[in-house]
């Protein structure tokens, strides 16, 4: 259907129009774009009853010398249909908008934060490095004075403390010098200078007391002897037991007596024979001592503690061995503690033939040890107990170079080294063929005082 025209054109004009209508329909859409930009043209009244084209064409005269025409063309409004897909550009600004605001908050908040920590550094600045600058002046300025000063007063304090520390080290150190064997060497030479001044009473006594014929003649003071060696001089030549009283203030007990061996006057203490006695007991069986006084016997710690108390004694030691070998060991002091004082051993100097066995060396010396029992760990072997695993009762070091209380052997033994032991008998320490040990056939310890003169 061809477009209207209005009133008043001609034929030619008609037919001019009717080509621009169709022409403007076909590149409408192409030109759109320009037609709606242009801005100039001269619009007509739209008359949509009598003109069905929407596109028209006016005369405004003759055209000029210019090129200019005065027709012009009037276009219709544009409607383009786009793909739905365009609708979703709508969201997506929606969503740019949405994101972008975020990122303006975001921004935001990070400026809001920079100026803050800005602000703190600049507190903080203020508050340690430059007293009084801060924003609260001078009370920042009095807080820091305090903090300083309680910083001086703390540094100080850690500095007397340090001081007290050294002086207190120092006199740890002085302590540790004063240790217990300190205390305890000076407690026994304490006792030694009251056994001596003892021993010295006694002879002042003994030289004022009445002869020993009188003595004799006397049957109130023959009830009273100290030890054996009494015995002898009032005659007895018989080695058996008898009753000594060493300590007035403590009980009388029996001995058995040596009236034979170099001179006789012997108080003994122990015996080996033949094994019938064991050996490995306890503190309490070596305190008051056990077996047959007659055979095998310990006289016992406490005993042994009042007789070597009461006079200063010598000891002597015979060892036979099942070649029938025999030697002896002399010391010319012999001292046992009481049991508080754990029966430290105390020997003076050797002499004899056996070697002395009880101060082997500097590592293996029974002098000035304590008596140490199965039960009873008093040595110097820090990790065991030397009486346990020696099966013994003695005078332990770290452990020994001498035990004459170990176990009976009747002949060589191997294993552990718990016979009865002297450490420097002949050919004792050399090795035996298939590790055997050596053992003894008797041992005896005896003691007599030093002053006795047979
Ligand atoms: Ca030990």
């Amino acid at each position: 259907m061809l477009p209207h025209f209005p009133a008043g054109v001609s034929a030619t004009t008609e037919m001019k129009l009717a080509t621009w209508c169709w022409l403007s329909s076909a590149v409408l859409a192409a030109y759109s774009f320009l037609v709606a930009a242009n801005n100039e043209t001269e619009e007509i009244k739209d008359e949509p009853d009598k003109h069905a084209c929407p596109v028209r064409l006016e005369s405004r005269g003759k055209c000029g010398e210019g090129g200019e025409c005065p027709y012009q063309v009037n276009l219709p409004p544009l409607t383009i249909q786009l793909p739905k897909q365009f609708g979703r550009i709508e969201e997506v600004f929606k969503e740019v908008q949405n994101l972008k605001e975020i990122v303006n908050n975001l921004k935001k908040c990070c400026q809001d934060c920079k100026l803050q920590a800005d602000d703190n550094r600049d507190q903080g600045t203020n508050g340690v490095l430059v007293p009084g600058t801060g924003v609260s002046g001078g009370a920042d300025e009095n807080k820091v004075t305090e903090l300083e000063d309680e910083v001086n007063k703390l540094s100080s304090d850690l500095k007397n403390a340090k001081k007290d520390i050294d002086v207190l080290q120092g006199h740890l150190e002085k302590l540790n010098l004063v240790n217990m064997n300190n205390i305890e060497n000076y407690v026994d030479s304490k006792v030694a200078n009251l056994t001596s001044v003892v021993n010295n009473l006694d002879g002042k006594c003994s030289s004022k007391c009445p002869s020993q014929e009188q003595i004799r003649s006397s049957p109130v003071q023959q009830l009273i002897y100290k030890d054996c060696s009494e015995y002898y001089k009032i005659g007895k030549r018989s080695s058996e037991t008898y009753r000594v009283t060493p300590d007035p203030k403590n009980s009388s007990f029996e001995v058995y007596c040596d009236m034979e061996t170099m001179g006789g006057g012997w108080t003994v203490l122990q015996v080996r024979l033949d094994g019938s006695i064991n050996f490995t007991k306890t503190w309490q069986d070596y305190k008051v001592g056990f077996g047959n006084l007659r055979r095998e016997f310990w006289l016992g710690n406490d005993k042994i503690h009042l007789l070597t108390k009461s006079k200063e004694m010598i000891l002597r030691i015979d060892l036979e061995d099942f070649n029938g070998v025999k030697l002896y060991a002399l010391y010319d002091h012999f001292y046992v503690a009481n049991e508080f004082l754990k029966y430290r051993l105390h020997i003076g100097n050797y002499n004899g033939t056996a070697g002395d066995a009880l101060r082997f060396n500097k590592h293996h010396n029974h002098d000035m040890k304590f008596f140490t029992t199965p039960d009873r760990d008093n040595d110097r072997y820090p990790s065991g107990n030397c009486g346990l695993y020696y099966s013994s009762g003695w005078w332990f070091d770290a452990c020994l170079s001498a035990n004459l209380n170990g176990k009976y052997y009747h002949q060589k033994y191997k294993g552990v080294h718990n016979g009865i032991f002297w450490g420097t008998w002949p050919g004792m320490n050399k090795a035996q063929l298939g590790h055997y040990k050596s053992s003894f056939k008797e041992a005896k310890m005896m003691i007599r005082p030093k002053q006795f003169k047979p």
